[in-house]
């Protein structure tokens, strides 16, 4: 059984996931109306991580005799002024989500719910993952420069694939 106060973080966690799913749908929707069609089909695939993210929580919160609280969720931002701007954005959501998750992590040792401490490994590994994941594709857009041409062209038609590949070790392999 969830301790009352394991359950409301894991909630606020379900909250969260749900506004990453709408934040990275709605860049991937500014970049498809721009014409970014691989950063767009990397955001609307991250976009539905998220999702199932938060779904795994809610399936753990209600399979620990909690109860999942759906969350209503805030218009997210829509207006960006370029591709940099997005993944910068990218990874400071990924670098907060990481901070929530690890309050949790720590909350749940010191409340002895090994249970949820454990559950919660998976995200501080996915975590890791995915801040890794925006940083090296950050390196990749500088190198590539934003402009819609040239580099810019093969970051975008290269990225979807790169995504699918991409481990934190893989990061250096020119993959
Ligand atoms: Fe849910 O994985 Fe990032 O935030």
């Amino acid at each position: 059984m969830l301790k009352p106060d394991i359950e409301k973080i894991l909630n606020k966690q379900v909250s969260l996931e749900g506004e990453s799913s709408a934040l990275y749908l709605s860049i991937g929707s500014w970049a498809e109306s721009k014409g970014f069609h691989g950063v767009a089909e990397f955001f609307y695939s991250h976009s539905e991580e998220e999702r199932a993210h938060m779904l795994k929580l809610i399936k753990f919160i209600n399979e620990r005799g909690g109860k999942a609280e759906i969350p209503a969720i805030s218009k997210p931002k829509s207006g960006f002024k370029d591709v940099k701007e997005v993944f910068n954005l990218l990874l400071e959501t990924e670098r907060e989500n990481t901070q929530r998750v690890s309050e949790i992590v720590h909350k749940s040792l010191k409340a002895g719910d090994y249970t949820t401490h454990n559950f919660m490994q998976w995200y501080v590994t996915e975590q890791m993952e995915e801040e890794a994941l925006a940083q090296t594709v950050l390196e990749k857009l500088e190198m590539a420069g934003d402009s819609p041409g040239g580099g810019f062209y093969l970051f975008d038609r290269d990225l979807p694939g790169f995504k699918a590949s991409f481990t934190p070790d893989s990061a250096d392999s020119g993959n």
